[in-house]
């Protein structure tokens, strides 16, 4: 699966692509992730990618020229990829939607923003506006990097064997059971004794007790 973040910050993505998980993913071939940067579609002296708001107000707004440049770049990299704007208003996501992204085939085009956001005409290049929760950070690339993280864990071959992200909590729609690992004794709290009994089927029942 390719992802292709149109950014101004490209290290930040880069950096988050470049650890742990989402690093051996990549390495495998299982995903491909690029940047696109709408500075490197500007023509001015000072490679301007915003300017202040008509009608006034504090703040500043990504203008069109340099974000659609660089949406249209992606679209012919990436021809059947979503592409997705992270704005703090857009639809809030979910695992289910997360699901149903990875399980589309599609690649994916995350338009990052920054300052106040887009001029309102970026739109028109975007399918869909997206967001990570109610709250408003200083640019799109964390929430992108977050949609990637969540969509990569169920491409197959990105997590281990034993892990399965279509049997995390979130996808069976049970809560968590409490897990425990080595020492028995930790300071006094002590591991419950059914987990240490071997009895799979007690195990089992208890566990299921407990996510419900
Ligand atoms: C305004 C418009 C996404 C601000 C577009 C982006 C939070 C989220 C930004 C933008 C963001 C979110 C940048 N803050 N809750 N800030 O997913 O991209």
């Amino acid at each position: 699966m390719k992802f292709l973040f149109v950014t101004l910050f490209p290290e930040q993505i880069e950096q988050a692509a470049s650890h742990s998980i989402l690093q051996r993913a990549a390495s495998k071939g299982l995903i491909e992730v690029s940047c696109i940067n709408p500075r490197d579609f500007t023509h001015d002296v000072h490679r301007t990618v915003d300017d202040s708001p008509f009608g006034g107000g504090a703040g500043m707004v990504l203008k069109p020229e340099p974000m659609v440049a660089a949406i249209r770049k992606a679209k012919e990299q990436l021809p059947n990829a979503r592409v997705i704007a992270m704005c703090p208003g857009g639809r809030t996501l979910k695992q289910s939607i997360v699901e149903e992204y990875a399980h589309s085939g599609q690649d994916f085009i995350f338009v990052c923003g920054h300052y106040e956001g887009f001029d309102e005409r970026i739109f028109h290049w975007v399918d869909e506006k997206l967001s990570i929760g109610d709250y408003v950070l200083t640019g799109g690339e964390m929430p992108a990097i977050i949609v990637m993280d969540a969509i990569s864990r169920f491409i197959p071959g990105v997590l281990g064997k034993i892990e399965s992200a279509e049997e995390d909590s979130f996808s069976t729609g049970l809560l968590e059971y409490p897990q425990y690992t080595r020492p028995v004794n930790f300071e006094g709290l002590e591991v419950p004794e059914v987990l240490r009994s071997g009895n799979h089927a007690l195990i089992n029942s208890w566990r299921l007790k407990q996510s419900l």
